[in-house]
């Protein structure tokens, strides 16, 4: 169960690193320069027209100003914190060395969702983080940390390192401070939020959990931006998420080291499980940057459930 502290003894997040997730210093450096990105990507997005930058990811998808600037703003704190060995965007082609004796590598995506800011949804950055140089051959499980910020009516940093999921509320003065901590995910959901939709056409497993979703489930819940879908899962304390493969993205459309491995950290400091079908999202190995996997998310008995009808068809 969270917990809401009094407004005028809302903790830090330095303070909460030092004594609730009582990490090592250069991690605490680390998650409060990335904390700082966040806030700069914030101004970013409500000053910043929403046009295309005339560019395209590793992807071939076109990136808009603010992918471009995000990608550069936290790749520039990055380097400032002097923590980093090595990261891995989804907006740049390869991994990006920086101090190969820095004690931590990260994975980013700066601006999940950009494509929905012209319609004023809310969006993200999303962060993983391993010990060492090297993410490639790694787990998700390895990571020593992960947070996202979700950039909406209000800007919300949520982080799991080793003690459990804790949600802060960006204030006033450039802030952040403990809004709930020990966020967690109840077995049984009465929401879902179906990415990938069109991938029904093809994969009969699929059309099956939708059908029984719509049958069984009062609330579908779906924005289209992955941090803010996930987020109402973290939020509302239940609830399950797929984007799961069809004949377009056959692994589905999500990313395992920039997107899902994080979730995956995040979700399981919090009870709830993640899944690609066949295995936790945990377990699954890193064997390249752009590597795609199917995501069942949330609820531990509705994933568990979701895979099994995935599996059966
Ligand atoms: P679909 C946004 O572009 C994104 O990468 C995720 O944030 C989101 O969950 C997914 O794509 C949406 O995919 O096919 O449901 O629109």
């Amino acid at each position: 169960m969270s917990t809401m502290p009094t407004s005028s003894a809302r903790m830090s997040l330095n303070e909460h690193l030092i004594t609730n997730a009582k990490v090592e210093d250069n991690l605490r450096h680390l998650m409060l320069d990335i904390a700082r990105a966040a806030k700069y990507i914030q101004r970013a997005i409500r000053t910043t027209e929403a046009g295309l930058a005339g560019t395209v990811n590793q992807f071939g998808e076109e990136q808009i100003k603010l992918d471009v600037l995000s990608n550069e703003c936290i790749a520039r704190h990055l380097e400032e914190s002097r923590q980093v060995a090595s990261y891995a965007s989804e907006e740049e082609d390869m991994v990006i060395e920086l101090n190969s004796k820095a004690p931590y590598s990260v994975a980013f995506d700066p601006l999940d969702g950009s494509s929905l800011v012209d319609v004023n949804f809310a969006i993200g950055s999303i962060f993983g983080i391993y010990k060492g140089k090297e993410m490639i051959g790694k787990t998700p499980r390895e990571q020593v940390a992960a947070l996202y910020v979700i950039y909406g009516p209000r800007t919300l940093l949520v982080y799991a390192a080793s003690n459990g999921t804790h949600e802060f509320i960006l204030n006033d003065v450039g802030e952040f401070t403990l809004l709930r901590e020990n966020l967690g995910i109840a077995d049984e959901a009465k929401t879902f939020s179906p990415g990938n939709s069109s991938a029904v056409s093809d994969n009969a497993g699929y059309k099956k959990v939708l059908d029984t979703w719509l049958a069984e489930k009062p609330n579908m819940r779906y924005s289209g931006c992955m941090v803010s879908d996930m987020h109402h899962v973290l939020s509302k304390g239940q609830g399950v998420f797929a984007n799961v493969g069809g004949k377009k993205y056959p692994e589905g459309k999500l990313r395992l080291l920039f997107e899902c491995g994080p979730f995956a950290h995040l979700f399981a400091q919090a009870g709830g499980s993640t899944s690609n079908g066949t295995a936790s999202i945990l377990d699954v190995k890193i064997t390249s940057v752009d590597q795609r996997t199917p995501i069942v998310a949330g609820s531990t008995k509705e994933v568990t459930k979701v895979c099994e009808m995935l599996k059966a068809s």
